[in-house]
């Protein structure tokens, strides 16, 4: 197109823009909600509050256009907003006072953050000329802002009506562009409620990022001459399942994904592997393709050395060197930078033989290796017997969720929810509902011990109020039984702190109002979950009493193949 008309065609469209956004008299609260509702997100996790009443006064005047799901506890609102956007992959939100609301809502918002979800948290302030100046007012704490720049790389606040769309515009176009990650926004209890001339603000295509096309062909030659290339992928690479399986089948190339990675390879294939055999071939490889993960086991417990070539594909520049200097960095999006190295490949790759038969044997002598697990696996097989293939499961710090980790068969993306370096126990419940809540589809099913259910049971109300038909199964030992067992094995049995006095579960749900049984055996757990999932209209629980179960740390934490 001549400039000329290019510059024509532009200006038409800003006009028509402008033209199709008007100034309009909102408060900031409605500015907020709007402009979220424009951003297509359409529920916010909440607990209110008075600092927060005109933000919940414009979600009544939004009706159907946002669903309001209110919590018992904070942190149940911001671990229903990370699961509702893990399961999705789109922006989600939740709203909490200042002080005590923010803080009750933090471990969920590090999470958010470890994990790179897209969680927009809006957190109220007190009045908007005393903060900074120790007053005590109401839930103030000193610094909110400077806390919550330590929890998350975009923040702001909001001090008029005009400028509450583009904050919040431009919070929403930060979680998703570069590295993903959540935003926060604090708005005082005097501006939520303030009218003003409002321009709502339209959704913005994160920028384009430009492939560096010489790193592309470097890698694909790199990978292309390979004699043992391998793939890692973490939770960068959740949107690309489709082109990392046709890499592993160009390249012939095993796919190792631990926890986020779990899925990008359909389990079926024998090339799709978790540890403990990713870290034999990780001592193998000659050229790995790390996508979207930090690389953190490998680097740090599995070495490295010169005869290893690493190609990181990552959103954030900085993460590729941060340990190691990878031989390639290829910077953005997963799903456009392996589209670009799947077309670059067949030119320099290599007649490759099928590697599947060489596979399948190895993958039988490691899980021969792991029926040590053998009372965690008969669980898993019944779960997975149950599960839907497009069934969301959400892991625990829990001895199902560490098994689980290694041996659940898991078949598509984004249907293994697992809590990245955090491993913070309590996450399972309260994520599993709000996954469940955003995938009303598909069952979603939560795991967890005894100790990590009590941290977000309570949610068990907000389950029922909201009709969310979450299933959850709660293993029972009546213990921290990861914590007990590392004292009687590390520390001669001197007990502490590690036992634990238990409710009846079963009793527990049901003065929720929700459906529980106790199951025995991994056959009444199958059938237990068959007539669970059939529920749609509430939540179930399942008890399953277990004794000690057998250690797995020798399959996770496992000394190095490479390097010194
Ligand atoms: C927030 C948080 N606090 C403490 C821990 C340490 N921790 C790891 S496992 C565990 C015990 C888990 O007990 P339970 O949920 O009953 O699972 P079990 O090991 O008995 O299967 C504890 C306390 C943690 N991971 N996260
Ligand atoms: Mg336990």
């Amino acid at each position: 197109m001549p400039t000329n008309m290019a510059k024509a065609k532009s200006t038409r469209t800003k006009r028509r823009a402008a033209a199709a956004a008007p100034v309009q008299t909102l408060t900031a609260a409605e500015a907020a909600v709007a402009t979220m509702v424009a951003h297509g997100i359409d529920t916010l996790y909440a607990l209110p509050g008075v600092q927060n009443d005109f933000l919940f006064e414009a979600l009544f005047g939004a009706g159907d256009r946002m669903r309001t799901v209110h919590t018992r506890h904070e942190q149940g609102a911001a671990y229903m907003a990370l699961g509702a956007a893990l399961a999705t992959g789109k922006p989600q939100a939740y709203a909490v006072v200042p002080g005590p609301g923010l803080l009750n809502s933090a471990a969920a918002l590090l999470t958010a953050y470890s994990m790179n979800a897209p969680v927009l948290a809006l957190i109220g302030q007190i009045p908007d000329s005393d903060i900074g100046r120790d007053l005590g007012h109401l839930h103030e704490i000193r610094d909110q802002a400077g806390i919550i720049a330590r929890l998350v790389d975009h923040s702001a606040l909001i001090r008029k009506p005009e400028a509450a769309s583009r904050l919040v515009a431009n919070a929403i176009r930060a979680m998703s562009s570069g590295r993903p990650g959540p935003a926060a926004l604090e708005c005082a209890i005097d501006v939520w409620g303030k009218s003003g001339p409002v321009t709502l603000q339209a959704p913005r295509p994160a920028p384009a990022i430009k492939v560096d096309e010489g790193a592309i062909r470097k890698a694909a030659k790199l990978l292309g001459q390979a004699k043992r290339p391998m793939i890692v992928c973490g939770g960068g690479a959740q949107d690309a399942s489709e082109e990392i399986t046709a890499l592993s089948e160009m390249l012939q190339a095993p796919v190792l994904g631990y926890r986020r990675g779990r899925g990008l390879l359909d389990s079926r294939d024998p090339l799709s592997v978790t540890l403990p055999l990713g870290r034999d071939l990780w001592g193998e490889a000659d050229v790995v393709l790390a996508v979207g993960t930090r690389l953190l086991i490998q680097l740090r417990q599995w070495g490295i050395d010169r005869d290893l070539k690493v190609i990181r594909v990552d959103a954030d520049a900085q993460e590729p060197s941060r340990l190691h200097k990878p031989a390639v960095a290829l910077i953005g999006d997963a799903k456009p930078i392996l589209k670009r190295l799947l077309a670059d490949l067949p030119a320099h790759n290599d007649k490759r033989a099928s590697r599947q038969a060489e596979m399948q044997e190895r993958q039988a002598v490691w899980h021969k290796r792991l029926d040590k697990l053998a009372p965690q696996i008969a669980f898993l097989e019944a779960i997975r017997a149950e599960l839907p293939e497009d069934g969301i499961f959400v892991d625990e710090v829990t001895q199902i969720g560490f098994a689980a980790r290694l041996l659940l068969p898991v078949h598509k993306p984004r249907t293994f929810l697992s809590p990245g370096y955090q491993d913070n126990l309590g996450w399972g419940y309260a994520t599993a509902l709000g996954a469940q809540d955003a995938r009303r589809d598909v069952p979603v099913l939560s795991i967890s011990g005894d100790g990590g259910f009590l941290f977000t049971a309570n949610e068990m109300a907000t389950a029922i109020r909201h009709r969310i038909p979450l299933t959850c199964v709660v293993f029972t030992d009546g213990a921290f039984g990861n914590v007990r067992r590392i004292q009687q094995e590390r520390f001669g049995n001197r007990l502490i702190a590690s036992d634990l006095a238990n409710p009846d579960f079963v009793r527990f749900a049901e003065s929720f109002g929700a459906a529980a049984e106790r199951v025995r055996s991994p056959q009444e757990l199958r059938a237990a979950l068959n007539q669970a999932f059939k529920r749609r209209d509430g939540p179930t629980l399942i008890e399953v009493p277990v004794g000690p179960l057998p250690s797995p740390w020798e399959f996770i934490f496992m000394h190095r193949v490479r390097g010194e």
